[in-house]
């Protein structure tokens, strides 16, 4: 008997409140008590076990102590239910209406098509009679269905409701922390994070409060996260330790967040076998090194037993790699997959290979081109637990790139695509920058050409065995987890989107609101839905608008990488040049006269891209070098857009503060504040961005607006 059954049924009508793991100084995100209301106060019935059971258990009875309702798990008598939630395999109940739920539970799944199994994290919800019924074949899609009866609120108990069968289109759905263990003298706690100190870590120690990383656990497998690296893949010594002396902070937070389906993932060293081995070199050819790398990773599943893998960068902006000994990064990737093959663990190798000290002069290094320079010679020579991780774009996540040739370039490897969810070029999250359409462009994008397979079918894989979706995480211990409160909905999205890439980016927004800001809680539910619709649905392609033009990237101030300076990279060692003069602006990518990157695309896009006159007017300035009078499809010139787009952005930002500010009073005080105070601040950068690009590209070319308006 477990702690939720009782032979007494009046006891077991009134299970106490499991501990909880509420902080009042935490913003609850998509997970605010008020949404699990309709679940709540709900008759619920959990049959199964398991650790990710008993997490199914926690949360159905802190909602119900909530809310009014019961719950009985796996009961030997017959009760009243409203909610089954069951493992198909477990033991027959002595219910006659569950019994027959269940039946009708199965039914529903031969009528949906689905094949014998939902798989190790899949789910069946149906309604039986008066009855809502969810099976999964294992606890995991116990939890996942149980977070998508939440999602639906009352919608998940109605009478007219469908069948629904749901799998994830991707096995793994990883978020990579940049956090540092000890603090970094240039980079801080957390690399390009915006969200205060890391959840994981403080001043060289573990942050050491395990309730916040359970939350932290909860809301990512709400949102369908199922895997985590916790340190930053730029290894300093204090990280390097993780692997070894410091494993029992790992498999500590392995430990919280097993709970909720979540694998741990480590950033390694590639030079760990010198620096934590006392070898004399990480030669993946050495003996001795695949003996360090073997024994090492031994230990590390003795103590962790469900441990996910390594990340790492290596020959890439001073990490050390196989370039060292002469090695390519097949014969890198392969000695660590070797070590970690006995155990099912993967390695996350990420493509974000080039030269950071190029020489601005030099017009034929083409930063663009590296990645697949590099690594599509290399196709079919990986391992089969080797996963490919690479940038969605060319360069680095920029706020617009086109998407990156690799990723079409390498059928015979398994490929995870790199989002960034953390808004390193998107507005540190102090703008508001909902990235879910630029993502939805990405994975949507066909790059054997229109009607083709997508990058979406690439991160899936041939039946599953693709490499899956990878974000940086925009997460830290800031109370609102992501400093900006309504940047918290791209973490949902990209979580939304790893379980299904072909989702609406709107239709998850949706969810996200409703999750977020509770339609039961709101004064007025409609004026906050739309207000947040129209201040975030369109916000990428504002914050577009009074930034860098036409896909031309980078004009943000070196190092921290906020708010504009044209020529900040212009002249410098990392590759990101715009080439503006008196006569024009952009980079010549074509095959025919620049570096030929236009070239690396299958041969639709490579002929699109290769013209100024077919190249998509948002890409044109990152594949050609035109004049300021060249046309553009929509009919403007170059410099009459750059003028107009950001006049426009900086229009629509003061729009969206005005919207912002008759959500006072509706919503969480201290979310109205955090927003509206960031808002200021995003009209003063956008204002900013607009003066300083206009006033470089009237300089440049002496082109005066043709509206006349203010130009400094
Ligand atoms: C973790 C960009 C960022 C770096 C980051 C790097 C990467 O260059 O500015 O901070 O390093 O990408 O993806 O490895």
């Amino acid at each position: 008997m477990n702690a939720y059954e009782s032979t007494d049924l009046e006891e077991s009508m009134f299970v106490a409140e499991p501990p909880g793991v509420e902080d009042p100084r935490v913003h609850p995100a998509w997970l605010p008590p008020e949404a699990f209301r309709a679940l709540g106060a709900r008759r619920v019935l959990v049959h199964g076990d398991g650790l990710l059971v008993d997490t199914v258990l926690d949360e159905v009875t802190r909602a119900c102590t909530r809310y009014g309702g019961r719950v009985w798990h796996s009961p030997s008598w017959d009760v009243d239910v409203d909610l089954v939630l069951l493992l198909r395999d477990a033991d027959e109940l002595p219910s006659s209406a569950v019994e027959a739920a269940r039946s009708a539970g199965e039914a529903a799944l031969v009528d949906l098509g689905g094949d014998a199994t939902l798989g190790d994290e899949g789910f069946l919800l149906t309604r039986a009679g008066d009855l809502t019924v969810l099976l999964a074949d294992a606890p995991a899609g116990l939890l996942y269905g149980l977070f998508h009866v939440v999602r639906l609120c009352a919608a998940a108990f109605d009478p007219a409701r469908p069948p629904e069968l749901h799998r994830p289109a991707l096995r793994r759905r990883m978020l990579n922390h940049w956090d540092n263990v000890a603090v970094h003298p240039v980079m801080g706690q957390v690399e390009r994070g915006y969200a205060g100190g890391s959840i994981f870590w403080a001043g060289g120690r573990p942050r050491g409060d395990l309730a916040r990383i359970r939350e932290y656990g909860r809301l990512l497998a709400a949102s369908g996260i199922n895997a985590i690296s916790v340190n930053n893949v730029n290894v300093g010594h204090a990280e390097a330790l993780l692997l070894t002396d410091r494993l029992n902070d790992v498999a500590q937070i392995a430990g919280v967040l097993r709970p909720y389906g979540i694998r741990v993932h480590l950033s390694v060293t590639f030079a760990a076998p010198v620096v934590l081995g006392g070898l004399p070199t990480a030669d993946p050819f050495d003996e001795d090194v695949r003996a360090w790398w073997a024994a090492t990773t031994r230990r590390v599943y003795e103590r962790i037993d469900d441990f996910g893998g390594y990340v790492v960068k290596a020959d890439s902006e001073g990490q050390p790699g196989p370039f060292t000994y002469g090695r390519d990064h097949a014969d890198g990737a392969n000695v660590l997959a070797e070590a970690l093959a006995p155990y099912g663990g993967v390695v996350h190798w990420r493509a974000f290979v080039y030269n950071h000290h190029q020489d601005w002069r030099d017009r034929s290094t083409d930063r663009a081109r590296a990645a697949y320079d590099h690594f599509a010679p290399l196709d079919g020579r990986f391992r089969t637990n080797v996963v490919l991780q690479v940038k969605f774009g060319p360069v680095d996540f920029q706020t617009r790139e086109p998407v990156s040739p690799v990723l079409a370039a390498m059928p015979a490897t398994r490929i995870a695509v790199e989002l960034q969810v953390t808004q390193e070029y998107t507005g540190q999250q102090r703008h508001v920058c909902h990235l879910g359409p630029c993502w939805s462009e990405v994975l949507r994008f066909a790059p054997w050409g229109p009607g083709g397979r997508t990058i979406a079918d690439v991160a899936t894989g041939e039946a599953g065995t693709g490499g899956g979706l990878v974000a940086v995480a925009n997460t830290g211990d800031d109370p609102f987890w992501t400093g900006h409160p309504l940047a918290q909905a791209n973490l949902y999205t990209f979580g939304r989107f790893a379980w299904d890439p072909r989702l609406d980016p709107t239709a998850v927004l949706d969810e996200w609101m409703t999750l977020t800001f509770p339609p039961s809680a709101t004064a007025d539910p409609e004026l906050v839905r739309r207000t947040l619709h129209e201040i975030m649905d369109d916000s990428w392609r504002t914050y577009e608008r009074y930034t860098a033009p036409l896909g031309v990237g980078f004009m943000v101030h070196p190092g921290d990488h906020y708010g504009p300076d044209v020529d900040g990279y212009e002249y410098s060692r990392w590759g990101t040049y715009h080439f503006a003069d008196r006569d024009g602006v952009g980079v010549d990518r074509s095959r025919a006269t620049g570096t030929g990157f236009a070239g690396q695309y299958p041969p639709y896009w490579a002929d699109v891209y290769e013209s100024p006159q077919t190249c998509p007017d948002e890409l044109l300035l990152f594949f050609h070098h035109v004049p300021y009078t060249h046309v553009l499809h929509s009919g403007s010139t170059v410099i009459q857009h750059i003028y107009d787009t950001h006049f426009a952005g900086v229009e629509e930002v003061t729009v969206m503060r005005r919207r912002w500010r008759t959500l006072n009073g509706m919503i969480d005080p201290a979310v109205y504040e955090r927003v509206a105070e960031r808002l200021d601040e995003q009209v003063r950068s956008a204002t900013e961005w607009r003066d300083q690009i206009n006033t470089y590209f009237f300089r440049k070319s002496g082109i005066p607006d043709a509206r006349g308006r203010r130009i400094h």
